[in-house]
């Protein structure tokens, strides 16, 4: 899946019965994380009447995909039961309300194969939501964090069609060891530079004004950065940052953001 150019977006006008959607992100998925998977669970099973009429997902709901093959018997079954058990789940709940996936630079890999089976639809990134006369813009945020120029260049080889194929054509177990190496690497990035999320990327304001105004839109929102917050961009125009999930962390976090007749709210789960 490569990025759609933002002054080409079409805008996605929400049917007419939606009243609400709601948008989660950064949930981080993994089999080494139960408590948080279990939040997701419970969440995903509240009684139909809690939910909005369509969940959007918006990157990095997976800690780590390497394939579609990992959904296949011949996948290590630590990997692929873990997998499976998110994928029952998503294709059971989207037979009540419509599922939409963005990808996040964690889930890039998520192919179609594994979209169908859990019955959602695929969102480019950037996507722009029309509802109830408003627009949103929506990504998963690592596309707009232009300081950090060391991962805007591995994001552009890892985003291309060749690398992936050339990537995916890798044995599973392979493609497992990397992943899991990549994230290593990062965790031991983000240590290095100590608990001080100043230090860490974020969107860039400027770029994330230009998107806007390109598409006639007044929010953007987006996850990625973990650190959930409403930002002013001036003109109108806000940033509207989701909240990751972790159900280990004192106080827990797990948020949706629901947009409705109302406007936008962060509802704790
Ligand atoms: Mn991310």
């Amino acid at each position: 899946m490569t990025d759609t150019a933002v002054d080409r977006l079409t805008p996605w006008r929400a049917p007419a019965p939606w009243q609400a959607v709601d948008f989660i992100s950064d949930l981080h998925l993994q089999s080494a994380e139960p408590a948080t998977f279990e939040r997701w669970r419970a969440f995903m099973q509240r009684p139909l009447t809690a939910h909005a009429d369509a969940l959007v997902i918006l990157g990095d709901f997976f800690e780590v995909w390497a394939g579609d093959d990992l959904l296949q018997a011949e996948a290590p079954s630590e990997a692929r039961d873990f997998a499976q058990t998110c994928v029952d789940l998503l294709k059971t709940h989207s037979t009540h309300r419509p599922i939409f996936f963005m990808h996040g630079n964690r889930d890039f890999l998520l192919g179609s194969d594994a979209m169908s089976a859990a019955g959602m639809s695929e969102l480019a990134d950037p996507t722009l939501l029309e509802m109830h006369g408003k627009r949103c813009l929506l990504t998963h945020g690592d596309a707009l964090c232009l300081d950090d120029t060391e991962y805007q260049s591995f994001r552009s080889m890892v985003r291309s069609p060749e690398w992936q194929a050339r990537f995916l054509s890798r044995p599973l177990k392979e493609r497992l060891a990397i992943t899991r190496q990549l994230r290593e690497q990062s965790e031991a990035k983000k240590m290095a530079s100590g608990q001080d999320t100043a230090t860490w990327a974020d969107v860039d304001s400027t770029a994330a004004r230009q998107w806007l105004n390109a598409v006639n839109a007044t929010v953007l929102i987006h996850g990625h950065t973990h650190r959930p917050d409403v930002h002013d961009l001036g003109s109108g125009l806000e940033r509207m940052v989701l909240s990751d999930w972790d159900a280990s962390a004192t106080p827990p976090r797990a948020e949706v953001l629901r947009w409705d007749l109302q406007g936008l709210r962060r509802i704790a789960i």
